[in-house]
């Protein structure tokens, strides 16, 4: 429990390590009520820097991973102007891990680690993109409804305490805005559309809205790491607060397309609240925890991405050495 934070952590054979100095730390916690920004090189405690290095990880995991599931639908997009803006968004995201990588190696862990810790398993990633992308309309709905959900998390995590993941957050909610609306367009534009266009795009939703709904993380009652990120204003808002404001800004909006969304208990209750079924946790869980139904699928694209870009890597870090590539 962190409730009185006196951080102090045990290893395998109860021998405490981490503890912090209390002056320190209650001096980092009253800049945090001053709402200042904590920079790479001030003062934080352990789990401050632990807790980053795991979210902003994880985060930028997630951009790269994320790319996969809407980049295979590049060459099958239907038109040429959607092949172009499918390009751009795709594109965007690897540079979104881009920025996340580097905010995390403020904190002190090399991208290498961080590479390798994906693609061995042992960093998680969002639960979304161990799905497929089945149809086109699987794509609009992920640009639409899963770049909406970001930007609900980004948008309200961008006014936390550490600047370089702030700073980060905020140039990432830009881009998103602009995959939102091109997401929205998409789905529009197949609602609006033939019989056989409304179905696919309907399928799509039935196929999305579970994940989604875990997107933002299990119910606060079993989020194990809120509390203290909350305290410390890394998460702005917990779980449950993100999920219903997406409900509230989403659900209205679905609904006007005259599209369905798979819970029949989905309404809004007299006091503002969304009441919904519980997503399948159990799912969730196994999703996370390396046993979705893409998850071998990408973490062998990325590994194959880490093998075929290593010589690239170093003849970068080395131009003045030769390397023959494995093309030659
Ligand atoms: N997926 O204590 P909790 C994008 C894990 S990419 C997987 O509540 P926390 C896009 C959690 O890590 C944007 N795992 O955790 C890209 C923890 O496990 P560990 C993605 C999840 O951190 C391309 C355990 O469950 N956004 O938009 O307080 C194309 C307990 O959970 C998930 C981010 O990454 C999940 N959904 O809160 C299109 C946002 N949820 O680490 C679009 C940054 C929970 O103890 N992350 N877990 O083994 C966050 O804001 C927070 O980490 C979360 C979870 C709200 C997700």
């Amino acid at each position: 429990m962190y409730g009185s934070l006196s951080i102090v952590e045990y290893d395998n054979h109860g021998k405490k390590y981490h503890e912090e100095d209390p002056k320190k730390l209650a001096e980092f916690e009253a800049r945090i009520e001053r709402g200042e920004k904590i920079e790479p090189m001030d003062w934080m405690p352990y789990e401050y820097r632990r807790q980053l290095i795991r979210m902003i990880e994880q985060h930028a995991h997630s951009e790269i991973i994320g790319a996969l599931p809407e980049g295979t639908w590049i060459t099958r997009a239907p038109g040429f102007k959607r092949k172009l803006a499918l390009l751009a968004k795709v594109q965007d995201e690897v540079g979104h891990a881009q920025l996340l990588y580097s905010a995390a190696e403020t904190l002190g862990k090399s991208r290498e680690e961080m590479i390798n810790d994906l693609i061995s398993g042992k960093s998680k990633y969002s639960n979304v993109f161990n799905y497929p992308a089945v149809t086109w309309a699987d794509s609009a709905i992920i640009a639409w409804l899963i770049d909406a959900g970001a930007i609900i998390n980004q948008v309200t995590n961008a006014k936390g305490s550490y600047g370089p993941y702030c700073r980060a957050l905020e140039r990432i909610c830009y881009e998103e805005s602009f995959h939102l609306k091109y997401g929205y367009d998409n789905v529009v534009h197949l609602a609006t559309g033939t019989p056989t266009q409304r179905q696919m795009v309907q399928e799509a939703l039935n196929r999305w809205w579970t994940p989604i709904m875990h997107f933002f993380g299990p119910p606060d009652k079993a989020s194990v790491h809120s509390e203290i990120l909350m305290k410390w204003q890394v998460k702005m808002a917990s779980n449950d607060a993100m999920r219903q404001e997406f409900l509230n800004m989403y659900v209205p909006k679905i609904w006007e397309l005259e599209l369905v969304i798979p819970d029949p208990n989905l309404k809004k209750n007299s006091n503002g609240v969304w009441e919904y079924t519980e997503p399948d946790w159990d799912e969730f869980m196994r999703v996370i925890n390396g046993d979705g139904p893409c998850n071998k699928e990408r973490l062998a694209v990325r590994r194959v991405a880490e093998e075929k870009g290593r010589w690239v890597r170093k003849a970068l870090l080395s131009p003045t050495e030769k390397y023959v590539t494995p093309l030659a």
